[in-house]
């Protein structure tokens, strides 16, 4: 048996662009422009670190306070996207893979930065697929650190190394690399070329691959 560990933004659904718009019109507020490979940075990292970034890329700094509304500004926004969302966002195969995991009677996790994670699990009908989630509020170190899929694996009662992730950030492969999983990225090769394999999307993860991972 093995333990699936699933990131949301980027995997299960495409909320990344939500993100890239909420902080794209906080930073052009605030006069600061990025990069779509700025913006690479930031999917995978807590919400405090990204506006770090952005400040930082900015030459800026924001008191506490004006951190801290900033913040909450920014969550009022993607909500704002997020209560739109349905099923039909579920990105493409996810449910097949979902199914054949279940169907292999595997073990599947979240293992989300996000806050949001639940939230947007319920609006796309899927939290009850989840054996386990951890999320944005158990963790107390960011992706890169492991501790969130290492918190995944704990819950899921898996050694590490019998664990699988899937995963679109630079900061989550890196993330998975270190816990001593099997790193699976979703994306460009150019951008995750340190994972031990990547797909562009489910849609190119035949059964047959899920299930040579299971056997080996
Ligand atoms: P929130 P993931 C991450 O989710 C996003 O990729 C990242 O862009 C975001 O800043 C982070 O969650 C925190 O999200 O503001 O909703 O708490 O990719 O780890 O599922
Ligand atoms: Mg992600």
């Amino acid at each position: 048996m093995r333990g699936f560990i699933f990131d949301l933004d980027g995997v299960i659904v495409d909320t990344a662009k939500y993100h890239y718009l909420a902080w794209k019109k906080l930073a052009n507020d605030l006069g600061i422009d990025f990069t779509e490979e700025e913006n690479e940075q930031l999917k995978g990292v807590s919400r405090v670190k990204s506006l770090e970034k952005i400040l930082a890329w900015g030459n800026k700094t924001l008191s506490d306070k004006d951190f801290k509304a900033q913040m909450a500004k920014k969550n009022k926004d993607y909500l704002s996207h997020i209560a739109k969302m349905d099923e039909s966002e579920i990105l493409p195969d996810v449910p097949r893979i979902l199914n054949l995991l279940k169907k292999e009677k595997q073990v599947i996790s979240l293992g989300s930065a996000s806050k949001n994670a639940r939230t947007i699990l319920e609006r796309v009908n899927l939290k009850e697929q989840f054996d386990a989630i951890v999320d944005g509020n158990d963790v107390s170190k960011a992706k890169p650190d492991p501790e969130v899929f290492l918190i995944a694996a704990k819950q899921l009662n898996m050694k590490p190394e019998h664990c699988i992730v899937f995963e679109d950030s630079v900061a989550g492969v890196e993330a998975a690399n270190i816990a001593d999983m099997v790193s699976i990225g979703i994306g460009s090769k150019d951008v995750l070329g340190h994972a031990d394999y990547v797909f562009r999307d489910f849609t190119e993860i035949s059964d047959e691959f899920i299930k040579s991972l299971i056997e080996n």
